[in-house]
């Protein structure tokens, strides 16, 4: 049985309060459209489900799922490929940011199978139909340093003039304390760590950090748990290395769909990209920043397995 009640209210990063919603922090459009996903939607076994919590390398992993899954239409040295038109997030979409938006149902079953979505939906808010179907989750995640940056310059950008702008210490304030939207981190990223280890063919779970330091052994990783594995053949035409190149920070930044479009309306496609680099952190964290993430990293990831890599090596 899924608790519906909103519990609590306080001040939003970027929007003017934020509710909690089974434990996480959200604006209440989005609330009504996950108590809609939750509802209604119906996992095929099929399904491939992108997760993370925002700014930790979503456009990324769609863009190279995406090249991965179509890459016998779309190969990915076309020049008319579809990420050179499109944004990644136009072509997986978030349930609770397009599907389930304005109380509409919309009617997903007719969509080509194997169907390719994304969620910022915690582990343990997923509907039932994707934790018991056969479905694939591929959870990605980033080190908080990182995360905390990304996300605080992104909603600085977002931020309606109406609201004024957070200043770093302030920002972070509230992501240390797990009050910012789709917060607390830890229990977003220990969520899918956790059930990652108890079903490891449903959940790969992934770093941001990993796929910079190794996107070639990652990419073929996610190809084979999609069930979708580069042949022989392919590997030596270097279609993995014209996936790398067509995904890649410099290749997608470059384009313009990237540096003029929107993605529902709302935000500018070029905020997606920034740096896209391990480490930018140290350029903004004062001493006691660094003190008080480390501690709270400690507290909540401690005795979990999961760890991060901070530094750019
Ligand atoms: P979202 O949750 O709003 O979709 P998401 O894509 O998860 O954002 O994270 C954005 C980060 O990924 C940005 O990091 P930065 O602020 O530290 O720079 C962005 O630059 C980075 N990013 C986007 N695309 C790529 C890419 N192709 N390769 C590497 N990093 C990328």
């Amino acid at each position: 049985m899924q608790r519906t009640s909103f519990s609590s209210r306080k001040k939003g990063c970027g929007h003017r309060y934020i509710y909690r919603y089974q434990d996480i922090w959200y604006i209440p459009t989005r609330i009504q459209n996950i108590v809609s996903f939750q509802k209604h939607f119906q996992a095929k076994d099929s399904d491939i489900i992108i997760a993370s919590l925002p700014k930790s390398g979503t456009t990324w992993l769609k863009a190279l799922t995406f090249a991965i899954l179509n890459r016998k239409c779309f190969p990915p040295s076309q020049n008319n490929h579809p990420l050179l038109s499109s944004n990644p997030h136009e072509l997986v979409p978030i349930f609770e940011y397009n599907h389930y938006v304005y109380n509409q149902i919309p009617d997903l079953s007719i969509l080509p199978e194997p169907r390719l979505f994304s969620t910022h939906v915690p582990f343990h808010s997923l509907p039932d139909s994707i934790t018991k179907s056969k479905c694939k989750i591929i959870y990605i995640c980033r080190n908080p340093f990182d995360n905390f940056i990304s996300f605080w310059l992104f909603v600085n950008k977002i931020v309606p003039p109406s609201l004024p702008k957070l200043s770093c210490e302030e920002a972070f304030e509230r992501y240390s304390n797990g009050i910012n939207e789709c917060g607390p981190f830890w229990i977003h990223m220990l969520g899918y760590w956790r059930a990652s280890k108890e079903t490891q063919n449903k959940i790969l779970f992934l770093r941001y950090e990993d796929l910079k330091g190794d996107i070639n052994f990652y990419l073929k990783r996610v190809a084979e748990f999609i069930d979708c594995p580069f042949n022989s053949e392919e590997q030596s035409n270097g279609v993995i290395e014209n996936i790398i190149e067509l995904c890649s920070f410099e290749k997608l930044t470059e384009l313009e769909v990237n540096k003029t479009g929107k993605f529902i309306q709302k935000f500018e496609n070029k905020d997606f990209f920034r740096k896209g680099v391990v480490g930018d952190w140290v350029n903004h964290f004062s001493p006691w920043m660094i003190e008080k993430l480390s501690k709270v990293m400690e507290e909540k990831f401690g005795g979990s397995g999961l760890s991060f890599q901070y530094n750019i090596t």
